[in-house]
């Protein structure tokens, strides 16, 4: 059995991380796959948005403790350099939206894997941990990048030194995911947003999402100079065309992503 399930339909890509009853933890095989999945999402044009979930009851369980201990596996000094930190850049950088669409509990690098996407949802009894100060680690995969731009210093430094588990609720309102939806309806929900964000002007999106890369550290100048710049080239695009046309013609615009 692969450790990853890819599919394309309707222009998503469904990814989903495929070692079940080790609650998706991630190995050095799984971590390389999704890496060789996340470019073909990069370079198929067919695909427009990608969307990513976990088989079996949890969306991932973060590293496979066992493999860190394993002599023979891949040992501490590559697992970030050639696990982890390729697959947060290629989230960030895919010019196309990512969804993670979080069945159950995301914990460690899991957690911050689905934290990374550009649109999180969870079902309601997913849950979150950041699992790493229990076993004398500090959080990675972007954690101390991301929680703290999402909730806020405080409650990241407390999620991450308590190493408490937050249920998807919890972390709806405080910020740290965009929704929150019932258990049955969340396989739906996320392939209806899915659907939806490939319908979408495509590079628009990518340069929404280059931009907000970019704000993380830039200052008002470089921000709006880049907005100036991104906006010419999104004027550019047939689907620019096609938005404004339909807008005056008081009809829906078909975006075909280019
Ligand atoms: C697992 C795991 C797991 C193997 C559940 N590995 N089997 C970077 C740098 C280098 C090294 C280390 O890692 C990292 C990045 C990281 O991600 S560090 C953080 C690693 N993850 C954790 O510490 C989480 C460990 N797991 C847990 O705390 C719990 O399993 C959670 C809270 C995720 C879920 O709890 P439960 O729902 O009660 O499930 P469970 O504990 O019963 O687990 C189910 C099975 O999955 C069980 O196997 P078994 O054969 O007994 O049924 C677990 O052993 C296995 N499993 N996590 N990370």
């Amino acid at each position: 059995m692969p450790s990853i399930d890819f599919e394309i339909t309707d222009q998503v890509a469904i990814i989903r991380l495929n070692r079940p009853e080790k609650l998706n933890a991630f190995n050095r095989e799984m971590s390389l796959l999704l890496q060789e999945k996340m470019d073909e999402c990069a370079s198929n044009p067919d695909i427009r948005c990608v969307m990513l979930t976990g088989n079996g009851k949890g969306f991932s369980a973060g590293q496979d403790l066992a493999e860190v201990l394993d002599t023979s596996g891949p040992g501490m000094a590559r697992i970030l350099s050639e696990h982890y930190n390729p697959v947060i850049l290629r989230i960030r950088n895919l010019r196309k939206p990512v969804v993670a669409v979080v069945n159950g509990v995301a914990a460690g690098a899991g957690a911050n894997i689905a934290l990374c996407c550009d649109i999180t949802i969870a079902g309601a009894s997913a849950s979150f941990v950041q699992a790493f100060s229990k076993i004398g680690l500090i959080p990675d995969s972007g954690g101390t990048y991301f929680l703290p731009r999402l909730i806020g210093l405080q409650r990241a430094t407390a999620l991450m030194m308590l190493g408490d588990k937050i249920g998807a609720q919890q972390a709806f309102k405080m910020g740290m995911i965009y929704n929150c939806v019932d258990d049955n309806q969340l396989e739906e929900e996320g392939r209806l947003l899915c659907q939806k964000l490939a319908a979408m002007p495509t590079t628009a999106l990518g340069f929404i999402k280059q931009a907000l890369n970019h704000s993380a550290h830039a200052t008002l100048e470089a921000q709006l100079s880049l907005e100036d710049q991104l906006q010419q080239q999104a004027a550019a695009t047939a689907d620019f065309q096609e938005g404004v046309t339909a807008f005056l013609e008081k009809r829906p615009a078909l975006f075909k992503g280019d």
